[in-house]
């Protein structure tokens, strides 16, 4: 009954979203059809995927529309805007492939200038419609992107700065239109450098930009996305840029700066328009980002900004390089403008401890002119993140936080080792900040359907080896799949691609020996293992990965032959070494894991901490090393592609010249066990 009435009330105040998206713009492509990111399938992507999920009916659909020159010249200059225009439709034209070659990463073709003339205009257009009530919101799913784009440079893919010359004619119509102010979200993964400079001064214009940083290193590089770019002369604190310290950032941290910058902001702020800038570069799975919003992750995003200026929302789409993860993402979004149902999904736990860092310092920064972000950020959140990070395990006897009697949800799952980890979580982690709308997502997010990967996707170990995982590449294939040279067959990777973020050496106690007969990727000869108990008389060289918990649970998978037999193994369902695990390997030193008993690297040992984190290896139970000494498995010598890549490690590693290591590693199958 209750949700009939609902129904009803949305049917009546059915909100018009408009929907613009023109095949025009596909005719911007490389030149010579050599693949790029910024391709014309993005936006077809996203436009079957509407239209396949029902929505583009429900939505006012809208053709794409040219700039004027003029309404351009607000933002850009007139000689650059010249050079657009002229620039040739032929099919090829070395002077327009000189031109795209004095910018960077800009290619042009014949097509170019029309679409980036229709980007632009298109932008204008549905903001205007939105403006005037004629669309409630509206979706612009334009290419070229604008961002970077600058008042006479092309750059980043960008040609004119879509969103900046609709947020210009907007505000230059002001007395007929009634929007004297424009906050313009850029939540691209890349700092959108050209809006900045564009608005620098300007207090009409708040411009919000979240974006990998890197500390100057990430695109655009240098240091117009650090924090401390404010805005200048009547602009000072309208310009703001929470820039993250490393990839990886995902739904937990950008809601954190939702929560504790961008929407505090925006409540004082008080805009009567939204443009965002909406790149879905940060979104899970894209090639460049390296970030992992997922769709869930952007709706929430959107949902809380539907909250302003009347829900006058504009989303011009700006990068986002994975066509399934755009076109999800985009999804996502449009569902929320449309306000059919409420939201549903999972959320990430936590956000990174540099998330915190960065949220202080830009509140810091802005608190001057922005006095709600002067107030203290809540405490305990940091806590708990620090006790996550540093690997004390916490059972409910220790934890320090209070019990919240809403958060204790029951569990659904059978499964014991998810229960642990769930109580874990339960003990370890409260809710951010929440509104009622999420607070029922959160719960379930930790309560019943623990996303494993999200959460142990922020959790970094060192996974330390001895066999050919010292050599790199041969690693790599764990990590992003693949096969190198001496393989016999290629192995499936990680779902998280990223490689790891350092690498380091160890010499450890351990007996290093080789055993078995055959393996299916070297052929015939044994491979490498690591006697689990420590003796000072071995010496092992280790070469340590610093990767993710979750990245360790899919290496567990392909050490011990699990995936090509079955591709939705259980793995994806339930990590096969949790916090739980961890905690026991900590105390008992190494652990076989039930799961995978009939694997050759069960044991996964707990070989030390390095800078507060374990870790870890992975080789045979204790009762395996039995069997070797008895004979009844075989000791054997490697393969000679076996031996080649443990020599190939060892030398690109800078541990040994080629021939130490030869006779390093004859030295460890010929001593008796
Ligand atoms: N070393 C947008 O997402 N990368 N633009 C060039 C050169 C350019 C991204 C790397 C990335 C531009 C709109
Ligand atoms: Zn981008």
């Amino acid at each position: 009954m209750e949700s009939a009435k609902k129904e009803n009330n949305n049917e009546e105040r059915r909100r018009r979203v408009g929907l613009l998206y023109d095949e025009r713009m596909c005719k911007h492509h490389t030149p010579d059809g050599e693949d790029h990111p910024e391709n014309p399938e993005r936006i077809r992507a996203i436009w079957r995927k509407l239209e396949s999920a029902g929505i583009t009916q429900r939505c006012v659909v809208l053709n794409g529309k040219a700039a004027k020159d003029k309404h351009i010249a607000s933002v850009h200059e007139r000689n650059y805007i010249k050079m657009i225009r002229n620039l040739s439709t032929n099919e090829v034209d070395p002077r327009r492939n000189k031109i795209a070659s004095k910018f960077n990463s800009i290619y042009l073709n014949g097509g170019s200038s029309e679409a980036a003339y229709l980007a632009a205009g298109s932008v204008m257009e549905v903001s205007e419609k939105v403006a005037k009530g004629e669309l409630s919101s509206a979706v612009a799913i334009v290419r070229p992107p604008g961002h970077h784009a600058e008042s006479n440079e092309a750059m980043g893919f960008c040609i004119f700065n879509n969103v900046a010359v609709a947020a210009s004619y907007i505000l230059d119509k002001e007395l007929e239109l009634g929007i004297h102010k424009i906050l313009i979200v850029d939540w691209d993964v890349h700092h959108g450098n050209g809006t900045q400079k564009m608005f620098w001064k300007d207090p009409r214009v708040l411009f919000f930009s979240v974006h990998r940083f890197d500390f100057g290193t990430f695109y655009p590089t240098g240091d117009n996305g650090s924090y401390t770019m404010v805005g200048e002369g009547q602009g000072a604190g309208y310009n703001i840029n929470v820039p993250w310290e490393l990839g990886r950032c995902g739904d937990a941290d950008y809601l954190a700066v939702w929560d504790h910058v961008l929407i505090p902001v925006a409540k004082a702020f008080n805009p009567d328009m939204i443009i965002i800038s909406g790149g879905f570069d940060a979104a899970v799975g894209d090639p460049l980002g390296g970030c992992r919003i997922t769709p869930y992750g952007y709706s929430v995003m959107m949902k809380k900004l539907l909250e302003f200026a009347e829900g006058k929302i504009v989303l011009a789409l700006e990068g986002g390089y994975n066509l399934d993860s755009i076109a999800n993402s985009v999804l996502a979004c449009v569902k929320v403008l449309l306000e059919d149902k409420p939201l549903s999904g999972t959320l990430e736990a936590y956000p990174f401890e540099s998330t915190w860092r960065v949220i202080r310092a830009v509140r810091k920064e802005l608190c001057t002119y922005w006095p709600i972000l002067s107030n203290e950020l809540p405490k305990e959140a940091l806590a708990i993140n620090k006790k996550v990070f540093s690997f004390e395990l916490i059972s409910s006897s220790d934890s320090d936080v209070e019990n919240d009697e809403a958060f204790k949800a029951p569990s659904e799952s059978k499964n014991d080792s998810i229960s642990n980890l769930v109580e874990n979580f339960q003990n370890v982690i409260r809710p951010l900040s929440l509104t009622p709308f999420e607070e029922s997502a959160q719960v379930k997010a930790i309560g019943s359907s623990v996303c494993w990967r999200a959460v142990f996707a922020k959790t970094d170990i060192w996974y330390a080896c001895f066999g050919s995982n010292m050599w790199m590449p041969r690693f790599l294939c764990y990590i992003q799949g693949g096969q190198v040279e001496g393989m016999q067959k290629p192995c499936p990777g990680s779902i998280d691609k990223r490689p790891p973020e350092d690498i380091i050496w160890k010499i450890m106690p351990h007996r290093l020996f080789f055993g078995r007969s055959h393996t299916r990727t070297w052929g015939e000869g044994g491979v490498a293992f690591l006697h689990p108990e420590s003796s000072i008389d071995d010496k092992t060289y280790m070469c340590l990965y610093k990767i993710t918990l979750e990245q360790f649970n899919d290496l567990i998978v392909q050490e011990n032959v699990l995936v090509q037999e079955n591709v939705q193994h259980d793995s994806m369902i339930t990590p096969f070494f949790d916090l739980a695990s961890l905690d026991s390997a900590v105390t008992k030193k190494s652990i076989v894991l039930e799961a995978i008993k009939e694997g050759w690297y069960s044991n996964v040992v707990h070989l030390g901490t390095e800078g507060a984190l374990p870790i870890l290896t992975m080789t045979c139970s204790l009762s395996d090393v039995e069997s070797f000494k008895s004979g009844k498995h075989p000791l054997s010598a490697p393969s000679k592609e076996y031996l080649n890549t443990l020599v190939r490690g060892l030398v690109q590693g800078k541990q040994l010249s080629e021939d130490e290591a030869i006779s390093y590693i004859n030295g460890a199958c010929t001593k008796p066990l």
